[in-house]
């Protein structure tokens, strides 16, 4: 058996693969993108390889690992290309994306990713690092002095390795050199990203040079975006599928959903791709669409992954093909839209059964326990706030509180295993508890995950240790079960 090639910008691709419609040599770099993952290749870089094909411009994107050097072993040997693997019941297509020029890794070449930073050419730079990787406490808007990449970066900013220093670096340095700030798109899952990150940016700059800090206040723009596919983590499975479908060896090819969703907020005053050719939208406010997805498809999202872990189930198909837990699904979505305020360019029953119908797609492997991680820094968001609006306004807040007891026991279950920022935390206002009532107030105490007015409610408290119970006496299945 002969290996197949690996794929490169020279390839000869199978006839049913989509190849790029644009020569990329002909287009500079515009966009540094911070956090190359599977999501970023599944999403913001399809957007602006079909922007490129659709009305060009020098807008392709250098990629930054800001940990491991994966990604560059993957794409740098293939010219930064890769292929999508969208998979549906309908089948299985392939496209080869070609809007990265290159990867470069933090840790490795921290001179050269400044140096791309404050390049004139980069005008975007974007961000999918996950929630953990901002180092911003919630609550102030500030920045996390107890984050290590945040106490690293401090103690030398001009050496950052971190994620609000490197963004502070770099606009200090362009500052020096009389360029134009580049615009800072947050494409991470979190409450009003752009407002969040600007607030973290410019409260980091003030720890050290308030001047820099009036500066970026005043002149760097942060629009605040949602996104949205559901990109399951590569498997051995992902790149034989891509190589029986190319025809090429492809290290960091991705599968993905084919729904896509990206609405940004147009403030780029040094410019942008032409995004809205390849389906985004540009929106005055974001956060309307961002509570919809937030509270809908993620808070279901980690709900089911909690419940579904308990109960079994690897994947989210598995979860949905189970009538009782598919009904809790449904439920759970319908408790979030009734906190979302009007929008009326959506129909929210008709997005709600567009994400139930997602979710049971049955060509994707969408693992719970990749979606189960990092709870404490997703809960706020996706399921503390709505819960908390709920109580607020006298509704039922049963359905928040059986997620929020599905994490509780899903911690409980994981032990040291647990994957998350806080675990060493978590298993430590574990360790003495034993019932329900112990592990709901041992949990209930880490201020920097439950809102004081969530964890001061008598009726909010009694509902989670209540459901607790039924699940640490007779798991995820059985709870399940007594919900309605
Ligand atoms: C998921 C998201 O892993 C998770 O926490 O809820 O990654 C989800 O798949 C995406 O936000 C979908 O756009």
């Amino acid at each position: 058996m002969t290996l197949a090639p690996r794929l490169s910008s020279h390839s000869q691709m199978n006839a049913d693969v989509q190849v790029p419609a644009y020569d990329p040599v002909r287009h500079g770099v515009g966009i540094v993108h911070l956090g190359l993952g599977a999501f970023h290749r599944a999403h913001q870089a399809v957007y602006t390889d079909a922007a490129l094909a659709a009305a060009g411009g020098d807008w392709r994107i250098v990629g930054v690992s800001l940990r491991s050097a994966t990604a560059a072993e993957q794409l740098n040997p293939q010219q930064g290309r890769y292929t999508v693997m969208v998979r549906s019941t309908a089948g299985t297509t392939a496209r080869v994306i070609a809007a990265i020029d290159r990867v470069l890794t933090a840790p490795q070449s921290p001179a050269e990713v400044l140096k791309v930073m404050t390049a004139v050419g980069t005008r975007i730079v974007s961000l999918t690092v996950t929630e953990k990787a901002y180092g911003i406490d919630r609550a102030t808007q500030g920045v996390d002095l107890s984050h290590p990449a945040v106490r690293a970066d401090l103690a030398a900013p001009e050496a950052p390795t971190g994620v609000l220093g490197l963004l502070v670096e770099a606009l200090r340095r362009r500052r020096a050199a009389g360029l134009a700030p580049f615009t800072v798109l947050c494409c991470d899952n979190l409450p009003e990203n752009g407002v969040l990150l600007h607030n973290g940016v410019v409260d980091f700059a003030r720890q050290f040079d308030p001047d820099l800090a009036d500066w970026i206040g005043q002149t760097v723009s942060f629009p605040s975006t949602m996104v949205d596919r559901i990109t399951p983590a590569a498997t051995a499975r992902t790149y034989a599928d891509v190589t029986a479908l190319t025809g090429h060896q492809d290290l960091g090819a991705v599968e993905t959903e084919p729904f896509s969703q990206w609405v940004i907020e147009d403030r780029f005053p040094t410019g942008r791709p032409a995004w809205e050719r390849a389906g985004a939208i540009f929106v005055a406010d974001v956060q309307p669409y961002e509570l919809m997805k937030l509270r809908m498809l993620n808070g279901a999202h980690s709900m089911l992954a909690y419940v579904g872990g308990l109960a079994g189930c690897t994947y989210v198909r598995d979860v949905m093909a189970d009538p009782a837990l598919a009904a809790l699904v449904d439920r759970h979505m319908r408790a979030a839209q009734a906190t979302l305020p009007h929008l009326p360019a959506v129909d929210l029953d008709h997005y709600r059964a567009e994400l139930l119908a997602r979710f049971a797609n049955t060509a994707i492997a969408h693992r719970t326990d990749q979606i189960a991680m990092d709870g404490s820094e997703k809960l706020p968001q996706r399921i503390l706030a709505p819960a908390l609006e709920t109580l607020q306004l006298q509704g039922d807040v049963a359905p928040f509180a059986f997620a929020v007891a599905g994490w509780m026991a899903f911690c409980v279950q994981a032990g040291p295993g647990l994957d998350d920022p806080r675990a060493a935390e978590i298993r430590a206002a574990l360790a003495p508890a034993q019932t329900a009532v112990q592990i709901s107030a041992a949990l209930h105490d880490l201020h920097a995950v439950f809102p004081g007015k969530l964890r001061d409610s008598q009726v909010w408290r009694k509902a989670v240790v209540e459901k607790l119970d039924v699940m640490l006496q007779q798991g995820g299945v059985a709870a399940a079960k007594v919900e309605k």
